[in-house]
């Protein structure tokens, strides 16, 4: 049986941090699900389909796509797209304790509702301070975001894209 594995998040927008654990991600599973999901807890930059867009621009161009899918959900659960896809396991990159804090929780829980595991990967230190909410301030107050984000994420805000 191939192995199928989701990697869950807001993507708003996507960083260096989230193509991190996408390519590490990637080399573990045969089969890798890129999901963005809406997180209720965030007020949002970027519509869904803008950000799916972004992601799929920033995996064909991190050339990671050979065994990855980008797909978004919003349909209910996370789990019931995990078990639509055959996918046995959650991957969620850890920065902190705060992230531990975050997701222990929802692993648990996840786990409870559908025995789909969570597997935590720790982030690359040169990209382990990057988060979208970093890069929405910086993007919102005019700074550079390229050191941050994937080139064509970088292109996009720079031209106004979270704006407009
Ligand atoms: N280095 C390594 N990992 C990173 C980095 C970095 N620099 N930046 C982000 N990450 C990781 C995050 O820790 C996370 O694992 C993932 O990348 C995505 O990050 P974000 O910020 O885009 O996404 P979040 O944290 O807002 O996503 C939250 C989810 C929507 C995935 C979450 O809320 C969720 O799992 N919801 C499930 C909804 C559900 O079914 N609930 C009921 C049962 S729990």
């Amino acid at each position: 049986n191939p192995r199928i594995a989701v990697v869950p998040g807001s993507f708003d927008p996507p960083t260096l941090g989230h193509l991190d654990v996408i390519r590490r991600a990637a080399s573990l599973y045969d089969e890798l699900h890129v999901l963005v999901v809406h997180n209720p807890d965030k007020e949002a930059m970027l519509p869904i389909a803008q950000r799916l867009a972004l992601l799929e621009q920033s995996v064909a161009d991190a050339d990671v796509d050979g065994n990855v899918v980008v797909a978004s959900w919003s349909m209910g659960l996370l789990v019931d797209y995990a078990v639509d896809v055959d996918a046995g396991v959650l991957v969620k990159g850890i920065r902190s304790q705060v992230d531990v804090a975050y997701e222990t929780p929802m692993a648990i829980v996840n786990r409870h509702l559908a025995h789909v595991e969570t597997v935590f990967l720790l982030p690359d230190p040169a990209h382990a301070m990057v988060s979208s909410s970093l890069v929405r301030q910086v993007a919102a107050l005019g700074g550079d975001v390229s050191a941050f984000v994937p080139p064509s994420v970088a292109r996009f805000l720079d031209a106004g894209g979270a704006a407009g």
